[in-house]
């Protein structure tokens, strides 16, 4: 048996361009369990996007184990170390049980009555006084589709408020902007088996190997067979994707634009482009060649301080691709201008001619491992079933389905943003937030402010948890939820596949599924239809998935031809699944046919510069027949940005072993033991200079807090250092210094896509614990 700690990517099995990738069957159970002493049950992955199928070991009605299952096309067997081991927090003697709420300043156990009471007290004198604009959510993208359809059909049909988003804001709300501002509307072009058939995989800012591992020894396993693919890396950091690459590009952050221009200018400047796929299914061409000629390799590789000649080697070997597969993530989506960025990697691809076959496609990769339907149901910054709420027939369509006034659903402006969401709640017109299954006490920019904004007694915050949280103590009424493997839903991965995830044992104590709250919550508020029946016409999880089956048909992601059953047994499905597609859809596109008609699309589309709206008429001016966007856009420099020498760059973001904040993987002991405390990463030469050496404790500082933390000396440009953001406070320091990497974070987003930069913001740092801590 492998040690999976040690070696997270297990044994290889290498196989040749073309081949089916084999299957090895990975399997953890508690100590001294006979694999057939115990019951399986279906279910897939939740500590990442990748979406592997996997079995739930359970004995004696708790979680005992997990196994790969071999038939699941995303991951023939194969399980990440994080599901290897994460299962054991569901046993945790510190799970959440019982209702808490707020009394005399301090949180005591209560019980359902009394906890979901005031929640719905709150909510209809906010309705009388305020009215619904006072009301918000904050989601995730770790529940269940028919967990975030029903909470979208209550906020904006039950409700009528417009303040609603998931951490996907935090996650992938740039892989959705992107898509949209390409292609007119989310939905991920590419597949998995793209992996199989490439010839060259360029990774931006996307470190796989450490945050979907399963795809990873795909990778692995190409490299190890014949004809491997040719590998293209950008990443300041030498993560394990930049050591087995061709080539690595270790730009400064903030300037992925730049550098993504500087590819787009050598394939232009070199013709290698596909002048046939352009002209029949694109439109923007000459726009983007003129923007992309003002950057030369010199000009890029001063702006990003990498070599000309490795940019230009990495544009050769893009240029001359034949089936080529890009990948994009955080680097790219927490960073500046992140939309315009990974739009970029859109163009590259579209005028290459490089989508819709084998090896020839697009992942802008989620993160989460719903997150995928967090914006299919409409849980976040989107109508329902990717429908434009600047189209009043797509609204429309939602009020016929749910028999509401077209005018209950707000539409008058594009839904509230989760930063947004918080200024209106730091400014004092939102009262109540409702947190479901994210923890933004350790999550969000900036934390000082955020405890200061969700710690206020004017607002009333519901924080709906498996364990008590950081932002749990912060709140007014606490309900514990049941976790993976003690409820059943479906969720779908970053390839569109989609996976039924059975119960396998009961919740502890009073913990209820979310669906179930959410439903209770319904009920309780008594929300009607026109004709007075029950909004939400559901109960359990199978006859919400019908009901969003039916939101979803004659849309990109049609759910219309799936069934709890036919998920049930083999592998995951890809949507689109209908009465065209009954086995599911492997990759979008194949024809050159986009979503992107004016009549079709889910945006208009903003402005990559500055995020303002691209109007209705516009729009259809400049793509009429619903083609492919090629959308240009020059690089601006960060708001924030070193200043001298002693400043340096800060950068953050994941370790193999951890999952966020821990909640999970925290309580895991191989896990826990694998990487127990925070650690700041600085080159050599910037080490040096401070006169820190491997292992001394280090003091991190940027203009709004302050960490502190061992130093790892290596492994990274210089200019830049790297905290992993998974550290929080409820095991801090015994001398209670903050660990957290979002203390130093900034308030600042994307202006398209919302989504704030956790990738780039700025820092001093020095040796020993005794540094300065004050000040900036
Ligand atoms: N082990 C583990 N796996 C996970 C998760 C986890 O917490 N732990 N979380 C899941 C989720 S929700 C997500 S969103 C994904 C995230 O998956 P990734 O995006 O792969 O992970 P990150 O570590 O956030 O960032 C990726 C890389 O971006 C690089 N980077 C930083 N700044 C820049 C920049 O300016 N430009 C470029 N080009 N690169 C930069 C970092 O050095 C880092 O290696 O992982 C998922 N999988
Ligand atoms: N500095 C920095 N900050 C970042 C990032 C970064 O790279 N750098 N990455 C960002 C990204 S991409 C993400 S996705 C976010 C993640 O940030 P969060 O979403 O805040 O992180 P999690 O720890 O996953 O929080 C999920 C919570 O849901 C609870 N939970 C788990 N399962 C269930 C369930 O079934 N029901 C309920 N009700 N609760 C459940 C868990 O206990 C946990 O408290 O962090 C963002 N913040
Ligand atoms: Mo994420």
């Amino acid at each position: 048996m492998t040690d999976r700690i040690a070696e997270p990517w297990g044994a290889r099995t290498p196989y040749a361009a073309g081949q089916r990738w084999p299957d090895r069957m990975d399997t953890e159970l508690a100590e001294g369990l006979d694999p057939e002493a115990v019951d399986w049950t279906q279910s897939a992955a939740v500590l990442h996007s990748n979406g592997d199928g996997i079995d739930i070991a359970s004995h004696n009605g708790r979680i005992a184990g997990v196994r790969g299952r071999r038939a699941d096309r995303v991951n023939h067997g194969r399980v990440d170390p994080k599901d290897l081991f994460g299962w054991q927090a569901n046993n945790s003697p510190d799970r959440l049980t019982v209702p808490l709420v707020r009394d005399s300043g301090r949180l005591v156990e209560s019980d359902w009555d009394t906890a979901m009471n005031r929640i719905v007290a709150t909510t209809k004198a906010l309705l009388r006084d305020a009215g619904p604009g006072s009301i918000g959510f904050y989601t995730s993208g770790q529940l269940m589709l028919e967990e975030y359809y029903t909470l979208g059909v209550i906020a904006r049909a039950g409700l009528g408020t417009n303040h609603i988003d998931g951490n996907t804001r935090l996650c992938t709300a740039t892989a959705e902007w992107a898509l949209k501002e390409t292609f007119g509307c989310d939905g991920q072009p590419g597949s998995y088996t793209d992996v199989d058939h490439a010839d060259v995989i360029a990774l931006y800012g996307h470190n796989v190997a450490e945050t979907q591992t399963v795809l990873w020894s795909r990778m692995l396993d190409r490299l190890a067979g014949a004809n491997p693919p040719q590998i293209i890396c950008v990443d300041p950091r030498e993560t394990p994707v930049a050591k087995e690459a061709t080539v690595h590009l270790a730009p400064v952050p903030g300037t992925n634009l730049a550098l993504m221009n500087g590819l787009l200018h050598e394939v232009i400047a070199h013709d290698w482009v596909d002048h046939d796929y352009i002209a029949a299914h694109t439109v923007g061409y000459d726009a983007l060649a003129a923007c992309v000629a003002e950057y030369p390799p010199e000009r890029v590789a001063t702006i990003c301080d990498v070599a000309a000649d490795d940019l230009r080697r990495a544009a050769e070997i893009i240029g001359h691709a034949q089936r080529l597969l890009s990948t994009v993530l955080q680097g790219f989506y927490q960073s500046h201008q992140a939309t315009a960025a990974a739009v970029a990697v859109n163009n590259l691809n579209v005028i290459r001619g490089m989508l819709g076959r084998p090896g020839a496609g697009i992942l802008q990769m989620n993160g989460q491992p719903t997150a995928q339907n967090t914006r299919e149901c409409g849980a976040n910054g989107d109508l329902p079933g990717f429908r434009n709420w600047r189209n009043d027939g797509h609204v429309a369509e939602l009020a016929r389905l749910w028999n509401v006034d077209i005018a209950t659903i707000p539409h008058y402006s594009e839904p509230t943003h989760a930063m947004q969401m918080l200024r209106f709640a730091e400014q004092g017109t939102l009262r109540m937030l409702w947190v479901s299954a994210t923890n933004p006490a350790v999550s969000l920019p900036e934390l000082r402010r955020i405890r200061h904004i969700l710690g206020q007694t004017r607002l009333f915050l519901v924080v709906q948890d498996i364990f008590a949280t950081e932002t749990a103590e912060l709140a007014d009424v606490v309900l514990p939820a049941a976790a993976w493997g003690e409820k059943t839903g479906v969720f779908t991965n970053a390839d569109r596949t989609v996976h039924i995830s059975d119960k396998a044992v009961d919740p502890p104590g009073q913990a209820r599924p979310d669906l179930e709250i959410f439903c209770d919550y319904a009920e309780r508020m008594d929300f009607r239809d026109s004709d007075g029946a029950p909004l939400i016409a559901w109960r359990d999880p199978e006859a919400a998935f019908e009901a969003w089956k039916r939101c979803s048909a004659g849309r990109p992601c049609d759910y219309t031809g799936l069934s709890y059953e036919k998920l049930r047994g083999s592998s995951g499905i890809q949507w689109p699944c209908n009465a065209e597609h009954p086995d599911g859809t492997e990759r979008l596109y194949t024809d050159g046919e986009f979503w992107s008609k004016p009549d079709d699309c889910e945006s208009y589309g903003k402005d990559l510069i500055t995020g303002g709206s691209i109007e209705p008429t516009q729009y259809r001016a400049a793509n009429p027949d619903g083609k492919a966007m090629l959308r240009p856009a020059g690089y601006t420099p960060p708001h924030e940005r070193p200043v001298d020498d002693d400043e340096l760059w800060l950068t953050t973001g994941r370790t193999v072993y951890h999952f966020h904040t821990r909640t999970k993987t925290g309580r895991a002991p191989q896990l826990n033991d694998a990487a127990p405390q925070v650690w700041v990463q600085l080159s050599a030469g910037d080490a040096g200079r401070r006169g820190i050496r491997d292992g001394d404790l280090a003091v991190i500082r940027s203009p709004r807090g302050c960490v502190q933390a061992r130093a790892r000396v290596g492994g990274i440009r210089d200019g830049v250092a790297f905290l992993p953001f998974h550290y929080g406070y409820w095991d801090a320091d015994d001398d209670g210094h903050h660990r957290a990497a979002n203390e130093l974070t900034i308030t600042d987003w994307d202006p398209v896509s919302k989504q704030p930069h956790f990738k780039t913001s700025v820092v001093r740092i020095s040796r020993g614990a005794n540094a300065d801590r004050s000040g900036w």
